[in-house]
């Protein structure tokens, strides 16, 4: 299926190069018109002309109904949306994803957090402005015919393609500063798991029938190619479900594995990658010289947590990838303070980027990830989780996972 554009994007798409003000389609700040490979906003961190700030933020915007979000965002008043802004603000990435956001299909929630959040000081902050935005559809909440979690009737969000209670709940956002090349972007929604060899489908869980139709990514795996001048950066956002919410047949840790496994085998074009066909119908995977980060809440934590063994590690030890290991204080301070299962936990707590309940586990897990392909030189990383009385310590309830950036020098 081809992702739908809003207008803005099909606007944006056909004028990409040319000068452009950022918020064209409102009458939002009229801002100095920027040429696309310029920085605007942002700044004081450091990072040059040609370094980018790349983030990724599970920040939480869902909603338990459809339309909910849009709803509260048509306000500029939402007090979780204003701290999630505030903290992209602060942070100022180029290009984030921004996972378990509802989305719609005429992305009117996507626009409104631009123009109501992010493109608004949020208590003094500086506003960031992201001309170029990607989202599409995703398996979430799309109902599947099917009785996937075998309690004898259909319907429902365990009965979804991927777990959600309507379309597009827990969806994804790519927001960037530079140019979205949307022609090349490549969509994995319909891929089939079965089509993966050697997959981890539970055969005695899932009837016959059931496994040829299961869907391998559970929101979607998206290649999106960002555009600087003459270089691009392939985006490879996903969201693997977690690894937990089934029974002892582990359906859950076992796609978590393979979904993670999908952006491994990407990485290896030639016979590891032929499986791989995208929404268009085009197969294969990202050719051998290409520039990428992978990034997205994987839910795996290298070494504590429910995932399958291993899942994690078919990235973080892949040829092409670097694992930057981005880390905080504030992640210490809080496993000590909560313990629980964090006393057990073998993963060092500088490396957490979730808060989760720890009394029962699974307790602070590192699941947030922003992985560079090797010939992108890493400047700076960070976690955003402030100690207790730090500067914007009061923001980050706003989700239960922090925001992850990794600073890259392109070539
Ligand atoms: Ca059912
Ligand atoms: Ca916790
Ligand atoms: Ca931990």
């Amino acid at each position: 299926m081809t992702p739908r554009l809003t207008r803005r994007h099909a606007l944006v798409a056909s004028v990409a190069g040319l000068a452009l003000a950022p918020t064209a389609a409102h009458a939002a700040p009229s801002a100095p018109i920027a040429p696309a490979a310029v920085r605007v906003g942002g700044g004081g961190h450091g990072h040059g002309s040609r370094s980018v700030r790349i983030a990724t933020y599970n920040a939480s915007l869902n909603r338990g109904a459809a339309g909910q979000l849009i709803s509260d965002l048509s306000t500029p008043d939402n007090a979780q949306a204003r701290q999630v802004a505030e903290i992209i603000q602060r942070n100022a990435p180029d290009i984030v994803l921004i996972n378990e956001f509802d989305v719609d299909e005429e992305h009117r929630a996507a626009d409104l957090f631009r123009r109501h959040y992010l493109e608004v000081p949020q208590r003094g902050q500086k506003p960031v402005i992201y001309p170029y935005a990607f989202t599409a559809p995703v398996n979430t909440g799309v109902p599947s015919g099917m009785d996937l979690n075998q309690d004898g009737t259909i319907g429902g969000g365990d009965d979804a393609y991927g777990f959600g209670l309507f379309p597009g709940q827990y969806g994804m956002l790519v927001l960037s500063r530079h140019p979205i090349d949307t022609d090349r972007v490549r969509t994995f929604q319909n891929l089939l798991w079965s089509s993966m060899p050697d997959n981890l489908i539970p055969t005695d869980y899932y009837t016959p029938e059931q496994v040829p139709r299961l869907r391998l990514s559970s929101k979607s795996h998206w290649d999106v190619p960002v555009t600087f001048g003459r270089t691009t950066l392939h985006v490879l956002a996903h969201h693997p479900t977690p690894p937990s919410f089934d029974g002892p047949e582990d359906r859950n840790g076992r796609r978590n594995h393979d979904e993670i496994r999908l952006w491994a085998d990407y990485l290896r074009p030639g016979r590891r990658a032929r499986y791989i066909v995208d929404d268009a119908g085009v197969r294969g995977g990202l050719g051998g010289r290409e520039s990428f980060v992978v990034l997205g809440d994987h839910n795996s934590d290298p070494r504590d947590g429910d995932s399958w063994p291993g899942a994690i590690q078919q990235l973080l030890e892949h040829p092409r990838i670097q694992d930057p290991r981005p880390a905080s204080r504030g992640a210490v301070e809080a496993a000590r303070a909560q313990g629980g299962a964090n006393a057990e936990h073998r993963t060092r707590s500088r490396y957490d980027t979730s808060d989760f309940t720890d009394d029962p586990g699974p307790g602070n897990l590192r699941v947030d990830y922003v992985l560079p392909s090797t010939d992108l030189r890493v400047t700076d990383t960070g976690v955003f989780w402030p100690c207790e009385g730090e500067d914007g310590a009061d923001l980050v309830g706003a989700s239960d996972h922090r925001l992850v950036y990794v600073d890259v020098r392109l070539r």
